[in-house]
């Protein structure tokens, strides 16, 4: 940042972007190089700007959903804990994360023949293809990108999917609600095979601890192994994220081969199989919001 022109700087002084956590009284702010696209969709506004330090940044209706130098931590949780916990995942669908970061992270296991990218809004992804450089090739031809609400789209499958993953907006804001249903739970209880795997993002326990616990609770009601795992999201609210994983069969713990993530040693960032396996340590508060002893 030091090396921008005084010219620069000075303008960034201008541009301050703000995010404003749940409460209000609490929140997060950037100074801007410089608005990339700005575009107010039928379902949300969509923002991109550049960060000096932090490179692209992607907001929606003024929410920071990536940026481009720490999504990493999120897609790889997000994605990597449910699917290195299946023996070999080839249909998976992706709801949500229409700035291409899930589906980058389910493209690198070579057993996937199909990933559905189901994401409610197409400007997100003429967005993303345009502006994002942590996106993916959403060409290839294992990927089908779907633009419907997810919980709607869900419905038609039966015992078709071997991962469900939910990249979802927050369920306060745009059409993340949708996303937070029992109904939409059970749902994709329905349309995963009987050894499916599943996750979403589910908040973060310090902010919206309202939303981690009703999210728990109902994906808790509808899987028999439903565990909270949690990991550091610089940019998110509180910098710590919760997650659900849940699974008909496999105990995330009881059931992990750290053997098969050796392959992809150098591909990831984040995840690694310690890290697999003290996500599911959680604090006492979480504990105790969760109800878990
Ligand atoms: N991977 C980036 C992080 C995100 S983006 C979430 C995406 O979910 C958005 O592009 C939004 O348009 C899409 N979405 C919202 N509701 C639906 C729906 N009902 N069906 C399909 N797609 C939907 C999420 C970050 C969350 C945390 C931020 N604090």
């Amino acid at each position: 940042m030091a090396d921008l022109p005084e010219r620069e700087l000075r303008t960034m002084n201008h541009l301050i972007y703000k995010e404003y956590y749940t409460g209000g009284n609490t929140g997060l702010f950037m100074k801007m190089k410089k608005l990339v696209y700005s575009y107010q969709s039928p379902y949300q506004r969509i923002d991109i700007f550049e960060h000096p330090d932090l490179g692209m940044v992607f907001a929606l209706d003024g929410i920071t959903m990536m940026t481009e130098v720490d999504e990493f931590m999120y897609h790889e949780m997000l994605v990597h804990v449910p699917l290195f916990m299946h023996p070999n995942p080839k249909k998976v669908l992706i709801i949500g994360g229409g700035d291409g970061g899930s589906l980058r992270e389910v493209l690198k296991h070579p057993g996937i023949e199909e990933a559905i990218l189901c994401e409610i809004d197409p400007y997100v992804i003429d967005a993303a293809r345009k502006y994002l450089p942590t996106s993916v090739d959403f060409d290839d031809p294992r990927a089908k990108i779907v633009n419907e609400n997810g919980a709607e789209y869900i419905k038609q499958f039966n015992d078709y999917f071997d991962a469900i993953i939910i990249d979802s907006t927050d369920p306060t804001a745009g059409e993340g609600g949708h996303l937070f249903t029992k109904e939409f739970y059970q749902n994709c209880y329905k349309a995963l095979k009987e050894d499916g795997v599943f996750s979403a993002e589910t908040e973060d326990p310090f902010y919206d601890k309202g939303w981690v616990a009703i999210a728990h609770n109902r994906i808790s009601s509808v899987f028999p192994i439903t565990k909270l795992y949690m990991g550091f999201m610089t940019t998110y609210p509180s910098g710590m994220w919760s997650y659900a994983y849940a699974s008909k069969k496999y105990h995330p713990l009881n059931d992990y081969d750290p053997e098969r993530v050796k392959p992809f040693e150098s591909e990831l960032k984040y995840y690694n199989p310690e890290i697999h396996k003290a996500s599911f340590a959680l604090p006492n508060f979480v504990k105790d919001l969760i109800g878990v002893k």
